[in-house]
């Protein structure tokens, strides 16, 4: 079975890639570029997207919207958080928790699946913390200063099977796996 990935983010495509591979799954990326709309919650986000993508693509196909929630900043940046990396970035986000003891974060992902018939969202969430620096080299984005909870390494410190065994993507990209297998 082969199921169309629509995302300009290499990253993600790779993460998911890893983890379909495993199922028994081939993905293919398709950069259409599609429209993200800057709404209130990643939801919104996610079904303009597939929408669009459907009309665009017209086969089955997915999309997947994330966001980093930060507790103290009243879940700021949330839906805005690729904005806010392109403007200030990891030390930019570091700066803005310099005085602050509570560091507690959520990172969501959202996935929308357009299956020729309707659209079907699946939702990723994992809780953790934003270090107090910078740290590892691998993976994309936040992932230098997000520690997910019960451990003390950042995303960055750790492979990308690591990060999908405890990541918000990789949690929503496992209930899509689950949903193709339950309909076999
Ligand atoms: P798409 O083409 O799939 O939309 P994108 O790079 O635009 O890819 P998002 O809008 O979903 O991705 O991501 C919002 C921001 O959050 C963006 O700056 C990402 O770098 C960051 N981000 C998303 N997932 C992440 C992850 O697993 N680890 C670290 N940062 C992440």
């Amino acid at each position: 079975m082969v199921l169309v990935f629509v995302t300009g983010n290499g990253h993600k495509f790779q993460e998911a890639s890893c983890l379909f591979s495993q199922m028994g799954i081939d993905l293919e990326q398709a950069d259409l570029g599609y429209p993200e709309v800057q709404a209130d919650s990643l939801e919104e986000v996610a079904e303009f997207g597939i929408a669009w993508c459907k009309e665009k693509l017209k086969k089955p196909c997915f999309i997947e919207d994330a966001g980093i929630f930060i507790d103290v900043l009243n879940g700021f940046p949330g839906p805005y958080s690729k904005y806010v990396f392109q403007r200030i970035g990891n030390q930019g986000i570091l700066k803005l928790l310099d005085d602050k003891m509570n560091r507690q974060a959520t990172f969501r992902s959202v996935i929308a699946l357009q299956d020729g018939l309707s659209t079907h969202l699946f939702i990723g969430e994992t809780k953790g913390r934003i270090a107090h620096e910078a740290m590892g080299t691998g993976g994309f984005g936040y992932d230098p200063i997000f520690i997910p909870e019960k451990n003390d390494r950042t995303f960055a410190q750790m492979g990308m099977e690591e990060k999908n065994q405890l990541s918000h993507r990789g949690k929503s990209l496992y209930k899509l796996v689950n949903h193709f297998k339950e309909r076999k």
